[in-house]
């Protein structure tokens, strides 16, 4: 059985869909604080866990016979440093509660790193899979600690922890939070306004993927046999673009969008991060491949936020 955190955030309802398919809809459990929809419901079994509430997540792990953990609960990097005590307990306590159950009851856990787990030092185009990580967010601090706590607890406890570093996901949910959510909001703006805002500079080029392409990462990582494992955190990615360059894309389908971009807080966040991944070793070791360039996924995102919008075209 699989249990799923933070399942109601932009990646853990399209994960669920995804496990169920090959797992069985009743084998996996999404779980969160937030009230669900009758969607949700209809979809599977759900759950309320408090990632913070070490006492009832063991009860859900042995009542439910949990075998693995998807940790997906976490402030994301801008709303993160609005939140930074609250960032702090999630993000770095939830991981403890969830990385000590693992071990306890011998779970298989994946905990998704971030492109935030880099800061100005690292080099930045392309950033390895080994190099420095002095990130500047809390959202950062805290993936590097959960990447850093993960492979302790394998090392010492042969606990299986495994964990991939995804860049900007898109999808047809917004993440709410993150530094790269006018990927997703550009869509929408495209589609009901003809016009967008852009919170980043024109030339802020940042590693993206598709949701498709990053859960697909997701489902085969956790597939791979131990042995094939040289490390237990790597990088993954699709692409990278700027905003110019996705308007441009997007404008192609859109003829009307026009932009402007007056850059907030979020641009020093994103100046600090990676510009290119370099995802060589998933390749090499577990064979990861990405399907989504940038022309299919304005494609199919823009067909997605239609239906979202129930737009006629
Ligand atoms: C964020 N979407 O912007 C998240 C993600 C790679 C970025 O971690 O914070």
């Amino acid at each position: 059985r699989i249990l799923i955190t933070g399942g109601l955030g932009q990646l853990g309802t399209q994960c669920a869909k995804l496990l169920r398919a090959k797992y069985g809809r009743d084998n996996v459990i999404l779980s969160d604080i937030v009230k669900p929809s009758d969607e949700i419901i209809d979809a599977g079994p759900y759950l309320f866990a408090d990632i913070l509430d070490f006492k009832g997540l063991q009860k859900a792990v042995v009542s439910h016979r949990i075998d693995w953990i998807i940790h997906f609960s976490a402030l994301l990097s801008a709303i993160g440093e609005q939140n930074v005590s609250l960032a702090i307990r999630v993000n770095i306590e939830g991981m403890h509660n969830m990385v000590e159950l693992a071990k306890q009851y011998k779970l298989r856990i994946f905990v998704p790193s971030t492109i935030g787990a880099f800061g100005p030092d690292s080099p930045r185009n392309p950033t390895p899979n080994l190099t420095i990580q002095r990130p500047r967010t809390i959202y950062g601090v805290s993936k590097v600690h959960a990447e850093l706590m993960g492979e302790y607890y394998h090392h010492k406890f042969g606990t299986d922890f495994r964990c991939l570093r995804f860049p900007g996901v898109i999808s047809a949910d917004p993440p709410g939070g993150g530094t790269t959510d006018y990927a997703v909001a550009i869509f929408y703006d495209a589609l009901k306004k003809g016009h967008y805002n852009c919170y980043l500079k024109p030339d802020t080029m940042l590693p993206m993927i598709h949701i498709k392409d990053c859960l697909r990462s997701l489902m085969e990582f956790m597939a791979v046999p131990e042995e094939k494992l040289k490390r237990r955190v790597y990088n993954v990615t699709a692409m990278s673009f700027t905003p110019e360059e996705l308007a441009e894309k997007i404008s192609k389908h859109v003829p009307q969008l026009s932009i402007s971009y007056n850059p907030d807080s979020r641009q020093a966040i994103a100046d600090d991060w990676p510009q290119v991944f370099d995802d060589s070793e998933a390749r090499a070791d577990w064979g990861w491949k990405h399907e989504y360039d940038l022309d299919r996924l304005v494609v199919d995102i823009l067909k997605e936020v239609r239906g979202r919008l129930n737009m006629k075209h």
